[in-house]
C-alpha cells in the first residue's frame, strides 16, 4: 500500500513538473511571477488589492481609501531623485502612501530608450512594493497627445510586460494615457486605445487568478473633460475597477463647479496636480490648492475621497519642483521649495491625522 502512496505521488509530482513547466513556457507568466512580501503594518499590507466601488476607491474591506503621494517627473532629467533612499524618505519622511511613477514616452523618455526606461519602471515598482506603499504605473504620453499615435505603439507590450511580471501584486495600479489632448483625441478614440490595453492587463491577472487591479484612464483635453465617458449617453468603460483621472494645476484651474459635479458621478483619481501654473512654474496658489484639496476630501456631489499625487517630486529648476535644483545630488530629500513644503505637509495631514494649520484651511472650501 506504501509503495503504491509513493508512486501516486511520484507520478503526480512528475505530471506537474512537466505540466507546469510546459505552461511556463506556453505563457511565459509563471517563471517572471514576483510576489511581494509587504511590511507589517505598512498601508498595502492594512489595505490590500484595491477596487472600486460605485464612484469610490476602497480596499480589500471594502472601506474607502484616500491615496496621498508625489508623482515623479521624467526620471531622464532627475536621476538622482529616484532611489531607494528617496523613496524610502518619502514613505517614511513624507508619509506617502502612494508614488506615481511617471514614465515620459516622447520628450525624451522611454522612446530614447526603451530598456533604461522600463527598467527603472521596475525599480519603482520593486521599491515602493518593498515598502508597502501603492505604486501607479503611468505611461506618460504628451505629445503628440493621440494615444494611437505611432510613437506609442508599443503601449501593449509594455503593459504586457508589465503585467505579467507584476500579476497580483497588489500595489500595482495602472495609468493607461497621460493627458490625452488635441483636436481630434475625443472620448471615443481614447476608448479605442484603452480596448486595446484593458484586456492585456485584465488577461495577466486572469492567468493567476487575481482580481483585476484598478486601473486609471486620462481624459480628453489633458484630463480636463472628466465627464467626458458620462457627457454624451453611458460611454463608461465596460470593465471593473476602472477610475477616470482628473488633473488641476491650481494658478490656471478654476472650473471648480464642474469637478464638484462630476464628482458625483464618476470614481476619479487625481494622478497629478500643480500647486503653479499649468506650465509647471510660476506663482503658487495654496489657498486655491487647498480649495482643490478641500473638495477632494468630500466637498463635492458625492462626498467622494479622491486619491492625489503631487506635481512632482524633483529639483528640476521649475516651480513646481518640490526641491531646490541640485537638492537630490546632494540626498537633500527635504531640501523643499515652497510647493514642496506645502505638499509634505498636506501628505502629512493626510496620512498620519496630525493637524496642521497651514495647510487644508477650511475658510478656502468651494461653496457651490
Ligand atoms: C512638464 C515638466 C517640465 C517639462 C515638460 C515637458 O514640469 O519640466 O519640461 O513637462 O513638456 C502636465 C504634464 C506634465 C508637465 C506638467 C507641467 O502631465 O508632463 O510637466 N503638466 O507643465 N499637465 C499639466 C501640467
Amino acid at each position: 500500500m506504501k509503495k503504491l502512496i509513493s508512486a501516486a505521488f511520484l507520478f503526480a509530482a512528475i505530471f506537474c513538473l512537466t505540466t507546469c513547466q510546459k505552461k511556463a513556457q506556453e505563457t511565459g507568466i509563471e517563471s517572471e511571477e514576483k510576489a511581494f512580501v509587504y511590511p507589517e503594518g505598512s498601508p498595502v499590507a492594512i489595505h490590500g488589492a484595491l477596487h472600486v466601488d460605485g464612484i469610490q476607491l476602497v480596499d480589500k474591506n471594502n472601506q474607502p481609501i484616500q491615496l496621498a503621494g508625489v508623482s515623479t517627473i521624467g526620471w531622464m532629467w532627475c536621476k538622482e531623485c529616484y532611489t531607494k533612499e528617496s523613496i524610502t524618505h518619502l514613505v517614511e519622511d513624507w508619509h506617502c502612501n502612494v508614488i506615481r511613477a511617471a514614465m515620459y514616452v516622447e520628450e525624451g523618455g522611454y522612446n530614447s530608450d526603451p530598456e533604461w526606461n522600463t527598467q527603472m519602471m521596475k525599480n519603482l515598482i520593486e521599491w515602493t512594493g518593498e515598502l508597502g506603499v501603492y505604486c501607479v504605473v503611468d505611461w506618460h504620453m504628451l505629445s503628440p497627445g493621440d494615444p494611437l499615435a505611432p510613437e506609442y505603439k508599443d503601449a501593449p507590450a509594455f503593459f504586457k510586460e508589465i503585467a505579467d511580471k507584476y500579476a497580483g501584486a497588489d500595489h500595482v495600479i495602472y495609468e493607461l494615457c497621460n493627458e490625452p489632448n488635441g483636436p481630434t483625441v475625443d472620448w471615443a478614440r481614447i476608448t479605442e486605445y484603452a480596448n486595446g490595453i484593458i484586456p492585456v492587463i485584465h488577461g495577466a491577472a486572469d492567468q493567476v487568478g487575481a482580481q483585476h487591479p484598478v486601473i486609471l484612464c486620462g481624459t480628453p483635453r489633458w484630463d480636463q473633460v472628466v465627464n467626458a465617458p458620462i457627457a454624451d449617453g453611458d460611454r463608461r468603460l465596460p470593465y471593473d475597477n476602472i477610475m477616470y483621472t482628473f488633473h488641476f494645476y491650481a494658478s490656471t484651474h478654476t472650473f471648480y463647479n464642474e469637478i464638484y459635479e462630476v464628482l458625483g458621478q464618476l470614481p476619479v483619481f487625481c494622478s497629478e496636480y500643480g500647486t503653479v501654473e499649468a506650465s509647471g512654474n510660476g506663482e503658487a496658489n495654496f489657498a486655491a490648492t487647498d480649495k482643490w484639496l478641500l473638495m477632494f476630501n468630500g466637498n463635492n456631489a458625492g462626498k467622494q475621497l479622491v486619491s492625489s499625487c503631487n506635481w512632482s517630486f524633483c529639483d528640476k529648476p521649475e516651480t513646481s519642483a518640490a526641491l531646490y535644483p541640485g537638492a537630490c545630488e546632494k540626498q537633500e530629500w527635504d531640501n523643499v521649495q515652497p510647493s514642496g513644503d506645502y505638499v509634505k505637509r498636506f501628505i502629512t495631514m493626510m496620512n498620519t491625522g496630525v493637524k496642521d494649520s497651514i495647510v487644508l484651511n477650511p475658510a478656502n472650501r468651494y461653496i457651490p
